[in-house]
């Protein structure tokens, strides 16, 4: 009998090996590989953001998770797609202009994709035109992240680039970023801030109403 729990398990516990393990026997078992994601994968990832919310599980354990996640899901990857499992949505997500911290965007992106959503990681530095031609290719959100206090203003240059290109209207754009506010987000007119990676996955939802 597939375990999805045991998976869920295995992904809260950064079991890599075994997380890969189960999934392949689930499949091999018939169970659907839109079941897997969500009642094994994203369940566990759901559990996980909550630990770490509430200071229960720190950044090495979200890693550590994320990475047996993300091993599972190279088995899961291609069973989705042949099976037309769609994604919640897509989205992009890129430290702004200027900025090379990495850390924080690859936890936001890593839950994101935990939670069901298609990922494009623009990766660091990224220009505005480069968020902006994303939406232009369809990402349904927009995550920035900035590190550094100088390098907060390429946020809003991000969202004037979407404004002029007359993409804005298209897309829900995130913030985050320790020096990042809800206030910064309201004053550059932003539609979320996000102050921890299982916050994004929560205002991502609740932005795009799922
Ligand atoms: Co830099 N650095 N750094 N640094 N660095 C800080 C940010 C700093 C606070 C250190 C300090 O002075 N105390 C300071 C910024 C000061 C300021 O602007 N107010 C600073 C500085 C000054 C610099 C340099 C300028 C140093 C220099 O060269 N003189 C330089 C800048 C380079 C550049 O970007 N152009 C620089 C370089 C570096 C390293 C390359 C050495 C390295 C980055 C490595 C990497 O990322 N691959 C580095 C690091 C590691 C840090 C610290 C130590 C840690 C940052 C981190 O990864 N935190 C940092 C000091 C500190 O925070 N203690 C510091 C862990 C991470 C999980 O948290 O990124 O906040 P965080 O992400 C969180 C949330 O913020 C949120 O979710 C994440 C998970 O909960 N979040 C989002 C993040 N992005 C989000 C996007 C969203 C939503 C939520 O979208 C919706």
């Amino acid at each position: 009998m597939a375990d999805l729990e045991s998976l869920a398990q295995a992904i809260i516990n950064g079991k890599a090996p075994l997380a890969k393990e189960l999934t392949e026997k689930a499949l091999a078992e018939g169970v659907g590989p839109g079941e897997i994601l969500n009642s094994g994968l994203v369940a566990g990832m759901n559990v996980v953001g909550a630990k770490f919310k509430a200071n229960e599980f720190y950044v090495p354990e979200v890693l550590i998770a994320a990475r047996a996640m993300k091993s599972a899901m190279e088995i899961l990857r291609p069973q989705l797609a042949a099976g037309g499992v769609e994604p919640k949505g897509t989205v992009a997500i890129g430290t702004v202009r200027g900025d090379l911290h990495d850390i924080g965007k690859n936890l936001v992106s890593m839950m994101l994709e935990g939670a069901g959503f298609e990922i494009k990681d623009l990766g660091v530095d990224v220009k505005p035109e480069q968020f902006v031609e994303a939406v232009s290719n369809g990402a349904n959100a927009v995550c920035l992240s900035a590190l550094l206090t100088t390098t907060m203003p390429a946020m809003k240059e991000t969202i004037d680039a979407m404004s002029a290109s007359g993409v804005r209207g298209k897309v829900q754009v995130l913030i985050g970023g320790a020096p990042v506010t809800q206030n910064y987000c309201d004053e550059i007119g932003a539609d979320g801030y996000a102050p921890d990676a299982a916050s994004a996955v929560d205002k991502t939802k609740e932005l795009l109403h799922l």
